[in-house]
């Protein structure tokens, strides 16, 4: 039975019970490189246009999630300037004529201070919102975001944000290992390739749930409001 002041998100493979006091929206590296024109992931050929479709759903979420005055986090992939904690490994990796820490068309490669490393417009944080800046895939590597979450009371993560297969993955894996539930809504996120989404997303939540819940941001808006018809 839910406790009474729980709210129940329909999911897959079964519904996703929170409590708001617990429970934090955490936005995955919505980042300009990743997602604009001209960024470093177009840059490499990659279609943007299945990232793009994420930033309307993740928007009115977000929206919602600050109406309701519950917990935002961001996060943000990118390096010092000085580079010194991007591993020769990752430096290397793709082995491409531009890469991390170079100058590309937004300023220099998922270097922090940069344009490109920039939230895009669409979801720039707010005020009181943590910004957690991280070197690797996952948003709990080198970072403090485990003492944030814990220091808040936060149990529960609704995660969203690109690339599914990557960061977003590889979070969600981090953030159940350490006693998390995670919940991710399949239109807020998104990966250059639809059918590494499309297995993220089965992985996530096959076995009974062993990474977490996968849903749709309707489902989340209609927990945070009942009352409004969609
Ligand atoms: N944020 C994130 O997923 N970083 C990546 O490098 N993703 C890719 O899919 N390349």
């Amino acid at each position: 039975m839910p406790s009474a002041d729980n709210l129940i998100i329909a999911a897959e493979p079964y519904s996703f019970e929170f409590s708001p006091a617990s429970c934090a929206l955490l936005i995955i590296d919505m980042q300009r490189d990743f997602l604009e024109a001209g960024g470093f992931g177009e840059m490499l050929g990659n279609d943007i246009s299945q990232l793009r479709r994420t930033i309307e759903p993740a928007r009115v979420l977000l929206t919602a999630w600050r109406a309701a005055r519950l917990p935002v986090l961001h996060t943000r992939e990118g390096h010092r300037p000085d580079l010194s904690c991007l591993s020769a490994a990752k430096k290397r990796r793709g082995r491409n004529r531009v890469s991390i820490g170079d100058r590309g068309p937004m300023g220099r490669i998922l270097v922090r201070g940069e344009a490109g490393h920039d939230i895009v417009p669409e979801l720039c944080p707010m005020p009181g919102e943590a910004v957690i800046d991280k070197p690797g895939k996952g948003a709990f590597y080198a970072t403090d975001l485990l003492t944030i979450l814990q220091n808040r009371g936060i149990r529960q993560l609704i995660v969203t944000g690109v690339t599914t297969e990557v960061c977003v993955h590889t979070t969600v894996r981090e953030a159940n290992d350490r006693g998390f539930d995670c919940l991710v809504p399949e239109d807020c996120v998104g990966s250059y390739f639809p059918e590494f989404h499309d297995a993220a997303l089965k992985m996530i939540k096959a076995q009974g749930g062993i990474f977490g819940w996968v849903s749709h941001s309707r489902h989340v808006l209609a927990a945070l409001n009942p009352a409004e018809d969609r």
